[in-house]
């Protein structure tokens, strides 16, 4: 493909909407034509898949009920956002990918990962970002920006031993995958942070 994938991924409140419309930005101001979206979600069906995952209504919802309607709602995406953009050459940044469902679906909820990766292969087949930011931060401190926000979703109402799970997953990626993945340190104060996801850039 012509144009290049760039995903931001961590846990709960480390910055990754926050920090997007900064690198947005700076691809822009490289002369860079950036699709930005967001998984789940990014398309009028993804979106609607967005609105059944992240409603507390559902908690309790079945493992491998959450991961299907995960994979259901990225076939979409990709389908009709994320591969045409880049055909033609377009940059897209979007806001988790299939990491997320690695890191939760897998390293929160326990789904095995050898079952994670039929359904990637199903859906993606080789396809994978191009550059994947992990922002990092310790989980007290994300959930503690999190929860500034007010009203908790369906995944927030986890506990921290949850997005502990997650955290430790999403850094094994990272290490055994140093070639796609920049790990961040999103503790700093913001201006630091951005220096580092600029550095990268
Ligand atoms: N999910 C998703 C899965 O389980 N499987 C999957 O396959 C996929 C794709 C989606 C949920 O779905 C799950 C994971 C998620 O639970 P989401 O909205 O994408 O939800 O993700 P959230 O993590 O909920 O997004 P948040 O909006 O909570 O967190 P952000 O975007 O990381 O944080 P942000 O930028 O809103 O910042 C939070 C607060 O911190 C401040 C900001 O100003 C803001 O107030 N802040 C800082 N403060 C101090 N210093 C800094 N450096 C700061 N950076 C930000």
């Amino acid at each position: 493909m012509k144009g290049s994938f760039i995903t931001v991924e961590g846990i709960e409140g480390v910055g990754k909407t926050t920090n997007i419309d900064f690198i947005h930005q700076q691809l822009l101001s490289a002369g860079k034509e950036v699709v930005l979206t967001r998984e789940p979600g990014g398309t009028p069906l993804g979106e609607a898949v967005r609105g059944l995952l992240l409603d507390p209504a559902y908690t309790g919802m079945d493992s491998t009920c959450e991961l299907q309607l995960m994979f259901a709602a990225r076939a979409e995406h990709l389908a009709k956002v994320v591969w045409p953009a880049l055909e033609q050459g377009q940059w897209v940044l979007c806001d988790r990918f299939t990491d997320a469902t690695y890191a939760y679906q897998g390293g929160g909820r326990g789904i095995d990962s050898s079952v994670i990766a039929k359904l990637e292969t199903l859906v993606q087949g080789d396809f994978r970002p191009d550059l994947t930011l992990l922002l990092d931060v310790p989980v007290e401190i994300g959930l503690a920006r999190a929860s500034e926000r007010g009203a908790m979703d369906r995944f927030e109402q986890e506990k921290v031993s949850f997005f502990e799970r997650v955290r430790r997953n999403y850094l094994e990626m990272a290490e055994n995958d140093p070639g796609r993945y920049r790990v961040v340190d999103a503790s700093l104060p913001l201006d630091e942070v951005q220096k580092q996801i600029a550095a990268i850039l």
